[in-house]
């Protein structure tokens, strides 16, 4: 049995209550570990550690601090292939794709910060003649870091590492459904000589310890990334507090696919975007709009595609699709496919589980799954699947397919796909999204801003983004 512990202080400690959830594996149903079920007096002794720790930490020189997280990524690195498995067993996702996915990505985060903190600049504004202001951009003090299940390593330093950078002592919580490869980066956080107590990792359930860090007075900022309901829980508790809050929540993304596409290479991204990690990243397309001279077509060639791509056991080398987070997400996936049948769906493709023989019988595996016929105000067209599930609607006109694309409550992300560059580009102006990918899809520069709008979240993480977040700025007006 896989014990895990919190790391605060930087040592591992078992959870002040003794109090431990079943953790699952995905693709065998069985339970394989014990997490910490931590509660408020776990987050109070991680806050004394951050608390202590937070002077030497923000007095560290830039290139030194800079180096530490260096080295943090390096550690990753190193231990890519362990990381890769881990995070297999714990998501269900494929280990192949973990290991070129997700954990080099982790380590890119430290690396990207690393570099980041150095080219930090804050601004002044000079007044002619008679005064300068300038900027002070300080660190927040200590921070507190949610993540969600579906990246699991690779959200959770997506936060972390622009919090340490702007000089931050953290605590973070990762979801108590993936909690392995965020207990690991404790070990690889003393390998890498991270002061004791400037990064503090709690586990347990969203309402005891992620609502207590939420509410903790001496945490100063929450960036949160995980559904659109408990991030409106998550703002409605914070708002009296005036905390920062950075949301980044679901998703529900068009593909607009026009006639003049590059064919060949659309079908590939846009399965890929489709179906990558079981259709459970928020940027994954879900509502697919297709010119109508080409829908047969691209339609087929999509359904031929999943028809072929079958989940089998995420250990495998060769896996393309594992299983389904959890019993509780399959089962909601599930319900929604029936639901668009009830509303008068048509399944192309898939719409079913799949019962593995071996260790993966009793596995969370479904069928990468194609619908058409829905209307657009149809449920399964405006609520957040976050599942193996497509929906595909024909178009004629770039109006029509721009009204369907914005006909939802979430703004995340939006692919465009097309060979003429004007129509590309006026559609990029006014679909209502915080990213858009034109012939392209989780192509990803970590410098350029990253979130949705509307019920996609609340500010913006990435680059400066992220600095900015985790800094307060003061001006300072100096008289001549
Ligand atoms: O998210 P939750 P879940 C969407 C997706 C999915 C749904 C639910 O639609 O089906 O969210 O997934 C912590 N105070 N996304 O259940 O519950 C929780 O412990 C403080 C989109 O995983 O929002 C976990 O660490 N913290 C998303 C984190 O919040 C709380 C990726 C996310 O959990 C809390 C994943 C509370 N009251 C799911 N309640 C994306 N956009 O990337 C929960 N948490």
């Amino acid at each position: 049995m896989d014990i895990i512990a919190n790391f605060i202080n930087g040592q591992y400690h078992a959870p002040l209550g003794e109090n431990y959830l079943d953790n699952i594996e995905p693709a065998t149903g069985l339970v394989y570990g014990k997490i910490p079920d931590s509660e408020k007096a776990d987050v109070e002794l991680a806050v004394a550690a951050a608390k202590k720790a937070l002077p030497a930490w923000q007095a560290m020189p830039l290139e030194q601090r800079a180096d530490m997280l260096s080295a943090i990524a390096q550690e990753i690195e190193a231990r890519n292939d362990e990381l890769a498995m881990a995070e297999a067993i714990d998501n269900g996702k494929p280990v192949a794709l973990a290991r070129i996915v997700d954990i080099p990505r982790a380590a890119s985060n430290f690396k990207f910060f690393a570099h980041a903190c150095s080219q930090f600049a804050s601004e002044s504004h000079a007044i002619a003649g008679t005064a300068i202001n300038y900027t002070l951009r300080q660190p927040v003090g200590i921070v507190g870091c949610i993540s969600p299940w579906n990246l699991p390593l690779y959200l959770f330093t997506w936060k972390i590492a622009p919090a340490l950078a702007a000089g931050n002592c953290v605590i973070a919580k990762p979801s108590e459904v993936t909690p392995k490869t965020a207990a690991l980066l404790g070990e690889i956080c003393q390998k890498a000589g991270l002061p004791a107590g400037v990064l503090n990792i709690l586990h347990g359930s969203g309402a005891k310890v992620g609502q207590a860090i939420c509410q903790h007075q001496e945490i100063k900022a929450i960036s949160f990334t995980g559904g659109t309901t408990t991030g409106a829980q998550i703002a409605q508790l914070l708002a009296p507090t005036f905390k920062k809050i950075s949301l980044e929540l679901g998703g529900k993304n068009p593909a607009l696919i026009f006639a003049d596409c590059d064919f060949d290479n659309t079908i590939e991204q846009v399965f890929r975007a489709s179906f990558a990690n079981q259709g459970q990243i928020c940027l994954c397309a879900s509502r697919l709009y297709i010119e109508r001279p080409i829908y047969e077509k691209f339609k087929q060639a999509l359904v031929d595609k999943a028809k072929a791509l079958q989940p089998n056991d995420p250990l495998l080398d060769d896996s393309q699709m594992g299983a389904l987070v959890s019993k509780s997400h399959l089962e909601k996936v599930l319900g929604y496919i029936e639901l668009a049948k009830a509303e008068g769906g048509k399944v192309l493709a898939g719409g079913k589980q799949v019962n593995l023989a071996g260790r993966c019988q009793k596995g969370y595996f479904l069928q990468p799954t194609i619908i058409e016929n829905l209307d657009n105000q149809a449920q399964c067209n405006q609520e957040e699947i976050f599942g193996p599930v497509i929906t595909l609607q024909p178009f004629d006109t770039d109006e029509e397919a721009l009204t369907l694309a914005n006909d939802s409550n979430y703004g995340l992300a939006a692919t465009i796909w097309t060979n003429h560059l004007g129509r590309a580009h006026q559609l990029a102006e006014t679909l209502n999204t915080g990213i858009v990918w034109i012939n392209c899809w989780l192509l990803r520069d970590l410098r350029t801003p990253f979130g949705g709008m509307n019920h996609s979240g609340l500010g913006r993480e990435g680059g400066h983004e992220a600095m900015r977040f985790f800094t307060e700025s003061k001006n300072v007006c100096v008289k001549y």
